[in-house]
C-alpha cells in the first residue's frame, strides 16, 4: 500500500477554470528519455491515416499508433483503430504512469510529430469510448512542443500555452474535455521529432 500523501504529490495544478489539469516534470523512467525516444521511434508500427475532417479526406499531419488490451476499439475522425498488443517498454511506461497518477489505463495512443511541420488540430478527447469524464495522461519524449488549450465558449479566457518537454506528464481529468479543446500547431522554429503518448481507458469491446 502506498502512502496516501504520495498520490499526485508531484503534480502541480494548472489553474484554469472549468478544467482539472496538472503537470509533472521529469517522470522517472527505467532508461534515459533519449533512449526511450529512439526505441519508440524504431519499434512502433507507425501509420499515417487518411482522415475525414468537415467532409474532406486528407492525410494526418503526423504518424500514429494504438497499443492496448485486446478487444478494444477506438473510433475517431472517421477511422477505426484496434490496439496492437502491449510491448514490454510500453507496459513498463504504463506501470510508471499509473503509479504516479493513481489511475489505470488500458490503451495508449502514440503520436509522432516528425518535425515542426507536423501538428494536431484543436479537438477534445470526447469520443464515446472514453466515457463521460475521461482521465488522460499524456507523456512526451523528444522535442519540446507547445500544447495549446482553448476554452470552448468563453472567449475572455486566454489561450493557454504549455510547453511539454521530454519527461513531462500532463494529466487531464474531470470536465476538462467538456469545456476545452487542445492541439499542437505547426511552428516556424525548426525542431526534431517528438513522440507523445496519451494513456487512456477505452470502454468499448
Ligand atoms: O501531442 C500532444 O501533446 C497532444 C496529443 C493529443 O491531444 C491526442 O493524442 O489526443
Ligand atoms: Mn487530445
Amino acid at each position: 500500500m502506498r502512502d496516501l500523501f504520495s498520490l499526485d504529490r508531484q503534480f502541480t495544478p494548472i489553474d484554469i477554470p472549468d478544467a482539472d489539469v496538472s503537470i509533472l516534470h521529469e517522470i522517472e523512467m527505467p532508461i534515459g528519455y533519449d533512449a526511450i525516444m529512439r526505441k519508440l521511434n524504431d519499434q512502433t508500427k507507425w501509420r499515417q491515416e487518411n482522415v475525414r475532417v468537415y467532409g474532406k479526406e486528407h492525410k494526418q499531419p503526423r504518424l500514429v499508433a494504438l497499443y492496448g488490451d485486446p478487444g478494444k476499439q477506438y473510433d475517431y475522425s472517421g477511422i477505426s483503430m484496434h490496439p496492437l498488443p502491449w510491448t514490454d517498454l510500453l507496459r513498463e511506461i504504463k506501470r510508471r504512469i499509473e503509479d504516479c497518477t493513481d489511475a489505470t489505463f488500458n490503451a495508449v495512443f502514440l503520436n509522432l510529430y516528425r518535425d515542426q511541420n507536423d501538428s494536431m488540430g484543436f479537438h477534445s478527447d470526447d469520443e464515446k469510448e472514453l466515457g463521460k469524464n475521461p482521465v488522460i495522461a499524456s507523456l512526451t519524449f523528444g522535442a519540446t512542443r507547445t500544447f495549446l488549450m482553448k476554452h470552448k465558449n468563453n472567449k475572455e479566457i486566454p489561450l493557454q500555452k504549455i510547453p511539454l518537454e521530454a519527461g513531462t506528464v500532463l494529466l487531464m481529468k474531470g470536465k476538462t474535455q467538456h469545456f476545452w479543446k487542445h492541439g499542437i500547431n505547426k511552428q516556424t522554429q525548426p525542431c526534431g521529432p517528438r513522440i507523445n503518448l496519451t494513456f487512456r481507458t477505452l470502454l468499448s469491446g
